[in-house]
């Protein structure tokens, strides 16, 4: 009966929304407003990446196959005339789906995915009428929304974080964090150089082998899985905890020799433990919403730390870690900056960027201790 129930009764995160909403009578609604166009966004993200992943990779196919006969110029193998009509014809097709598909226009720049990306967020953010200021990894000035359309709510993001891994198939993400504004008067870059504990709401869609879009709205942390048949996000994952304590760390090894000594000392804990305990795993994809979702759900530990080359890191303050340390908050995890808990950072630039060691709350307090230790050297 439950497996029924679950299958007729579907929570979609619209619904879930309002069911949130209700639990604050004096609310009108805008919260709910803004979500929505949030996930109307997410949904065309996510239609447009599984378009440009299945065209960029069906691209490289064609590529091969025009060598193959011969249309890219290059020499090719010896092949029958029966396989040359095969593989021509197999040709001719596959490049008219890929026009299909890309709605291409001969002659048409195809615009990159992130920029479109952010198009769509910056469009869906202020038509929803509930907006004053945006602020996107993709544009260098903050967004001031035009008076008529302006709401009270303050949204920093991350259109398409991780876009580089589009060509390989590698999950991508969306990742966003609402402020309300300060106050009632006009929208300023103070709204939102807010500490990440002001945060209303935050939260990341992960573009991958499913689109699955994890939010909190400040009560835990909820997961919803977008079912393209009906374009709705159900939820999958209700009350999302982190493990208190994890088996895998999730670092670019690759900078180890610029790292200070309180990250090094703690990888050389994970690889080579002094307490008997077994070594942790390293699980490393390098596109942060991919990396944090497998830290949320399993457990463990994820770090990019300060460096000699750059002493704040790599990642953004306000739409990479103040977002993800809100969601690892509310899962039972903690995270740092290797000064401070993320959360009480107040940034000074809409850029900023800030090192991070997130996750399961007993693996963060171990490199909390290691640079507390360091401090008092110091
Ligand atoms: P590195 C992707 O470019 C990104 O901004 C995050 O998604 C990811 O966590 C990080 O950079 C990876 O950086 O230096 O390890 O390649």
């Amino acid at each position: 009966h439950n497996a029924d129930a679950f299958r007729t009764d579907l929570m979609t995160i619209t619904r879930f929304v309002l069911n949130e909403q209700s639990k604050h009578p004096e609310s009108r609604g805008d919260f709910s407003i803004l979500l929505s166009h949030i996930v109307l966004g997410c949904k065309f993200v996510c239609s447009a990446v599984n378009k440009t992943t299945y065209c960029s990779q069906l691209n490289t196919c064609l590529a091969g196959l025009a060598k193959l006969i011969g249309l890219a110029g290059e020499t090719n193998v010896q092949a029958s005339e029966e396989q040359m009509t095969i593989l021509s014809l197999s040709f001719s097709t596959h490049w008219l789906l890929l026009c299909l598909l890309q709605h291409y226009v001969p002659g048409e720049e195809q615009k990159k995915l992130d920029v479109l990306s952010n198009e769509v967020f910056v469009k869906a953010l202020v038509s929803s009428g509930r907006t004053c200021i945006l602020v996107s990894e993709e544009d260098e000035d903050a967004i001031i929304v035009e008076p008529s359309k302006r709401g009270k709510y303050c949204v920093v993001f991350d259109p398409l974080d991780g876009s580089s891994n589009i060509d390989c198939g590698v999950s991508i993400g969306t990742i966003f964090g609402i402020y309300m504004i300060k106050d009632g008067g006009e929208p300023s870059l103070e709204d939102v150089l807010q500490p990440g504990k002001n945060m209303l709401a935050a939260g990341y869609c992960m573009y991958g082998s499913s689109c699955t879009l994890v939010l909190s709205a400040g009560s835990g942390v909820n997961g919803f899985t977008l079912d393209p048949s009906l374009g709705e996000f159900i939820l999958t994952h209700p009350d999302i905890k982190i493990p208190k304590k994890g088996k895998i760390y999730s670092v670019n090894e690759g900078n180890a020799k610029n790292w200070d000594g309180p990250t090094a000392k703690y990888v050389e804990k994970c690889k080579f433990p002094t307490d008997g305990s077994s070594a942790k795993s390293l699980r490393y994809i390098g596109s942060m919403v991919a990396d944090v979702h497998r830290t949320l759900l399993y457990g463990g530990i994820f770090l990019y730390p300060a460096d000699k080359k750059s002493p704040n890191g790599k990642l953004r303050v306000l739409y990479e870690v103040f977002p993800m340390s809100f969601l690892m908050e509310q899962a039972g995890g903690q995270s740092f900056t290797g000064k401070e808990r993320s959360l009480d950072l107040v940034p000074k630039k809409i850029h900023e960027r800030s090192p991070i060691f997130l996750g399961s709350y007993d693996d963060v307090e171990e490199i909390k201790a290691l640079y507390a230790a360091e401090e008092k050297k110091a």
